[in-house]
C-alpha cells in the first residue's frame, strides 16, 4: 500500500489516534493536535482582516478545509492494521461560524437564544432539570402558548346553539386526548419504575474497563423498571409470572441497559422460538382469557413439547413467582456476558442482583386475594416504600469465569436454561443500587424509558447465547414501533447523560436542532468532527468465528433436567409443597388431560416424588418418564445448591416497610394499641389501626380517642404482613360479631403470619378458628399470646416474628383454617 506524505510540519495535522501496532506499520504522523492547535496554523487567517462576517466565515471554512488535506486515517483501514481502531482526525474551526448552518444564527432571540452555541455541546445529556415543567402560578394555555379564557364551555352559536367547528380549543384538547395512550409493550406491559443509584465497592479493573466499575465510591444513576411479563399493562401484579428486572444505568461512557429478570434461566434456548413462547402464555387468540396467568392450555401445550423449560418452569412455579415485593427478590442478568478489560482480555461474567430486605414472597391464596384487594400491590409498595424512606437496595454481584472453565462443565453456559452454580463460581459482590426517588410522571418516565439488550458500554461484550442474539435486535425494533420511530433515545428518560454526537438525522419527533452543514463522515468542513473514538470507543472482543453456517446447537444443548433437579433439591420442605402446589392448580387449569399428562411425564425425569405428588393432585397416575433428548446425560458437577432457596436470603433481619394491622373497636385497650403502634413504627414498619369503620374509636381507660386509618373492608388481611390484637373486653366482644374480623384473623393464620393476641384479643382469635397449637402439638411460633399489660413485653417478640416473614410450620395441605 502507498504510503502518504505527512502534513508539513508549520501546518499542524489534526487530532488522530496512535498504536503501536497502527503507526508502526504505516506512514502516519504520530503528533496529535488539539483542536486548538491546529487552528493556529498557516492556515488560519492570523487576525480578522475584515469585518465582514462572510469573509471570515469563508477565511474559516477554508482553514478547517485546509486542515485535512487528504484522509489521513485510510490508510489504516485495511489489512491487519485495520483490527485496531483509530481515532478519526479532526479539528477546531478557527471560527465557529465555520461549522454553523447560517451565517444569520447570531441574531439572538428569546426562542433560538443568543448566537453561535458552545462548541462540542449536546443539552440533550443535561439533568432532567431541563425538561421538568411546573405549572404553579401559571395560566392555562393551549399547546401554543396561547392563554384559555374558558375551559368550562365550548364554543357555541348560541347559550343552546350548535358547537362551532371553529373551537380550535376545543378541538386541540381533544385530539391531543385521542391519541393520549401508545402502543404497550408486547411483553412487560405491566410495570413500574424508580430512579436511584449505583454505587461500585472497588475498582473492577482487574476485570473491565466499564467506567462505571472504574472507582471505589463511584456513583452512576439508574433508572429501574419492575414488570411482569404475559400481563397487559393495567393488568394485577400478582399473577404467578416471571418479573423483569431492567436497569438502565447513565454512565458516563454511554448508556448500559441490564435488561433481566427475577429468575436466572428462561423458558427457551433460541430467539427464533421467543414469539411462540409468547403467543403460547398470552391470553388465548380467540376469547382473549385469562388476563396475566399461565394456567391455560396454549402455555402448557406449548412448554410441556420444549423440555428445555422445565427448568425455568421449576421457578416459575415456586414462590419466586409471587414476589412479596419488588424490594424482596433478586434479580438476574440471565445470559451470561463478557467483561473486556482496558488490554483487551475479556472472561464470562454473569450477573446477580441480591435484596437487602431479602428474598420474601406471598402465599398463592394471598396472592389471588391481593389481585381483588389492590392489583396494584406492588407498583403501590415501590411508591410508597420510596416516599417513605425505605429505599428498595440491591448488591449487585458477578460471576466471572473463563471460557476455558466454562469448556470443562457439564453444561453450556451460551444456554439459557441453564445457571452456573454458585458452588462452581461463587458470586462476587462489587457495588450496591439504591432507588431513593420516585419519578415525576409514569408515562413519562415508566411507560417511555426504552431498554435494550444492545446498549453497552465500553467493556461489557456479549456472548454467543443465541437468545441474546435475537434480542439484541429485537428491543430497538419494537422501540420504533412503541415509541413512533427512530429518535427514542432522544426522549429525556432514555437521553443518556453522555453526551449524543453523530450524523444521524430526521426521523420522527426530531428533538435536537442540528447545527451546520456537515452530516456525514470523513468531512474537512466540520473539522471532522464528530470523529471516531478509537481505541476510547467501544471495541468489539475479537471473538473467532470459523466455522460453517449452521442451524442448530452444540450437544450439551440437548440435556434439559439436571437443573431442574438440582434446584428441587435444593429447596426446603416448604418450598417443594408450594412447587407441588402450584404445578396442581395450574395444571387443573389445563382443559385437556393428555397435556396434563405429558406434563407429569416431563416431571418425572426431574424427580419421582415431584411428579407422584402432582399426579395425586390431578387424580392421574404417574405416566411413564417423557424420552429425553439425550440418553445419557452428563454428571452434574453440583447436586444441592443451597443458595438456590428462597430462605438463603433472609434480608438484614429488618421490619421495615413492614405493614402491621392493629385491629381495634370501641372499647380496644387504648394504652396496649398505642405501644404497639409507638413501637412498631421506631422499628421502621408501617401499623395501621384497623377498624370496621373510618374514625375514631374510644379506649376502654377512658383516653384519647384513636383514629382508624384502615378497615376491615378497605384493607383486608391480604395487605399485612402481620396482625396485632391488642385486646380490651368490648372491643373483642364486638369484633367477634363482625365476620370481616374474623375472616381477617383466617387469613392472617392460613397465610403463616405472625400474630399476637393480648388479653381479650386471645379469645377472638381462638374463636375465629386459630388453633392455639401446631398440628404437631407443638407450640405455633408465629402465634403469640400475652396477657393484658404486657404489650410492652410482648413487642420485641412480635418484632422477631414479622422479621421471619412466614411461620409456615403451621401449613397444612389442604388448609385447616
Ligand atoms: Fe425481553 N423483550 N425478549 N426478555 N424483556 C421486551 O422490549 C425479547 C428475554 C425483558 O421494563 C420487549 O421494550 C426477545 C429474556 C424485560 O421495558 C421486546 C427475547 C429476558 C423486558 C423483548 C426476549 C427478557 C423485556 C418488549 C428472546 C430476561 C421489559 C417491549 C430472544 C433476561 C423491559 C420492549 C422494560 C421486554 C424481546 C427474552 C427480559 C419485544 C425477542 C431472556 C425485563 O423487545
Amino acid at each position: 500500500m502507498a504510503t502518504r506524505k505527512p502534513a508539513p510540519p508549520s501546518r499542524p495535522a489534526p487530532g488522530r489516534a496512535t498504536s503501536g501496532k497502527s503507526s508502526g506499520s504505516r506512514n502516519q504522523p504520530a503528533t496529535k493536535s488539539s483542536a486548538k492547535s491546529s487552528a493556529s496554523g498557516a492556515s488560519r487567517p492570523s487576525r480578522r482582516t475584515s469585518d465582514d462576517p462572510a469573509a471570515v466565515r469563508h477565511a474559516a471554512v477554508q482553514a478547517l478545509a485546509e486542515a485535512m488535506p487528504y484522509n489521513r486515517n485510510k490508510a489504516l483501514e485495511y489489512g491487519d492494521v485495520s483490527a485496531v481502531a483509530s481515532e478519526g482526525p479532526s479539528a477546531a474551526p478557527p471560527d465557529p461560524s465555520a461549522t454553523g448552518s447560517t451565517l444569520s444564527e447570531v441574531a439572538a432571540s428569546a426562542k433560538v437564544g443568543g448566537g453561535q452555541p458552545p462548541q462540542g455541546v449536546d443539552p440533550g445529556s443535561a439533568p432532567l432539570d431541563r425538561v421538568r415543567a411546573d405549572a404553579g402560578g401559571q395560566m392555562l394555555t393551549t399547546n401554543q402558548g396561547v392563554r384559555i379564557a374558558d375551559n368550562q364551555h365550548s364554543l357555541k352559536a348560541g347559550l343552546s346553539g350548535p358547537a362551532l367547528l371553529e373551537d380550535f380549543i376545543l378541538r386541540e384538547k381533544l385530539t391531543h386526548f385521542d391519541h393520549e395512550r401508545i402502543p404497550e409493550r408486547v411483553v412487560h406491559a405491566r410495570g413500574s419504575g424508580a430512579h436511584g443509584f449505583f454505587e461500585c465497592y472497588e475498582p473492577l479493573t482487574e476485570l473491565t474497563r466499564a467506567s462505571l466499575f472504574a472507582k471505589k465510591g463511584k456513583r452512576t444513576p439508574v433508572f429501574v423498571r419492575f414488570s411482569t411479563v404475559a400481563g397487559e399493562r393495567g393488568s394485577t401484579d400478582l399473577a404467578r409470572d416471571v418479573r423483569g428486572f431492567a436497569v438502565k444505568f447513565y454512565t458516563d461512557e454511554g448508556n448500559w441497559d441490564l435488561v433481566g429478570n427475577n429468575i436466572p434461566v428462561f423458558f427457551i434456548q433460541d430467539a427464533i422460538k421467543f414469539p411462540d413462547l409468547v403467543h403460547a402464555v398470552k391470553p388465548e387468540p380467540h376469547h382473549a382469557m385469562p388476563q396475566a396467568a399461565s394456567a391455560h392450555d396454549t402455555f402448557w401445550d406449548f412448554v410441556s413439547l420444549m423440555p428445555e423449560s422445565t427448568h425455568m418452569l421449576m421457578w416459575v412455579m415456586s414462590d419466586r413467582a409471587i414476589p412479596r415485593s419488588y424490594r424482596m427478590m433478586q434479580g438476574f442478568g440471565v445470559h451470561t456476558f463478557r467483561f473486556v478489560d482496558a488490554s483487551g482480555e475479556s472472561r464470562f461474567v454473569k450477573f446477580h442482583w441480591n435484596p437487602k430486605f431479602g428474598t420474601h414472597s406471598v402465599d398463592w391464596d394471598e396472592a389471588v386475594k391481593i389481585s381483588g384487594a389492590d392489583p396494584d400491590f406492588h407498583r403501590r409498595d415501590l411508591w410508597e416504600s420510596i416516599e417513605a424512606g425505605v429505599y428498595p437496595e440491591y448488591e449487585l454481584g458477578v460471576q466471572v469465569f473463563t471460557e476455558e472453565d466454562a469448556e470443562r462443565w457439564s453444561f453450556d453456559v451460551l444456554d439459557a436454561t441453564k445457571i452456573v452454580p454458585e458452588e462452581l463460581v461463587p458470586v462476587r459482590p462489587v457495588g450496591r443500587m439504591v432507588l431513593d426517588r420516585n419519578p415525576d410522571n409514569f408515562f413519562a418516565e415508566t411507560e417511555q424509558v426504552a431498554f435494550c439488550t444492545a446498549h453497552v458500554v465500553p467493556g461489557i461484550d456479549f456472548s454467543n447465547d443465541p437468545l441474546l442474539a435475537g434480542r439484541i435486535h429485537s428491543y430497538v425494533d419494537t422501540q420504533i414501533s412503541r415509541l413512533g420511530g427512530p429518535n427514542f433515545h432522544e426522549i429525556p428518560i432514555n437521553a443518556p447523560v453522555a453526551p449524543v454526537f453523530n450524523n444521524q438525522r430526521d426521523g420522527m419527533h426530531r428533538q435536537a436542532i442540528h447545527r451546520g452543514r456537515v452530516s456525514y463522515e470523513p468531512n474537512s468542513l466540520g473539522g471532522g468532527c464528530p470523529f471516531q473514538a478509537g481505541l476510547k470507543g467501544f471495541t468489539s472482543f475479537p471473538q473467532p468465528v470459523r466455522e460453517d453456517k449452521v442451524r442448530g446447537h452444540p450437544e450439551r444443548f440437548a440435556e434439559h433436567y439436571a437443573q431442574a433437579t438440582l434446584f428441587w433439591n435444593s429447596q426446603a420442605p416448604v418450598e417443594k409443597a408450594h412447587i407441588v402446589r402450584a404445578f396442581r392448580f395450574e395444571l387443573s387449569k389445563v382443559q385437556v388431560p393428555a397435556i396434563r399428562e405429558r406434563m407429569v411425564a416431563s416431571l418425572v425425569n426431574v424427580a419421582e416424588d415431584l411428579a407422584a405428588q402432582v399426579a395425586a393432585g390431578l387424580g392421574i397416575e404417574v405416566p411413564p418418564a417423557m424420552p429425553r433428548a439425550i440418553e445419557r446425560p452428563p454428571a452434574p458437577e453440583v447436586e444441592v445448591s443451597p443458595a438456590l432457596s428462597l430462605f438463603a436470603r433472609p434480608g438484614d433481619g429488618g421490619i421495615r416497610g413492614r405493614r402491621v394491622a392493629i385491629m381495634v373497636d370501641d372499647g380496644v385497650d387504648g394504652a396496649a394499641a398505642l405501644a404497639l403502634h409507638e413501637g412498631l413504627e421506631a422499628e421502621g414498619a408501617v401499623p395501621h389501626f384497623v377498624g370496621v369503620r373510618l374514625g375514631r374509636v374510644r379506649p376502654e381507660d377512658g383516653g384519647a380517642p384513636i383514629e382508624v386509618s384502615a378497615t376491615l373492608e378497605n384493607m383486608p388481611s391480604v395487605l399485612f404482613d402481620a396482625l396485632a390484637v391488642p385486646g380490651g373486653e368490648r372491643a373483642c366482644k364486638a369484633l367477634g360479631n363482625v365476620g370481616h374480623a374474623a375472616e381477617f384473623i383466617k387469613d392472617q393464620y392460613r397465610h403463616a403470619k405472625p400474630i399476637l393476641a393480648i388479653g381479650a384479643g386471645r379469645a377472638l382469635v381462638e374463636n375465629a378458628g386459630v388453633p392455639a397449637r401446631l398440628a404437631s402439638g407443638e407450640p405455633d411460633p408465629g402465634l403469640l399470646r400475652h396477657e393484658a399489660g404486657e404489650a410492652g413485653a410482648a413487642l420485641p417478640y412480635f418484632v422477631e416474628a414479622i422479621a421471619r416473614h412466614r411461620h409456615h410450620e403451621r401449613e397444612l395441605d389442604p388448609p385447616l383454617v
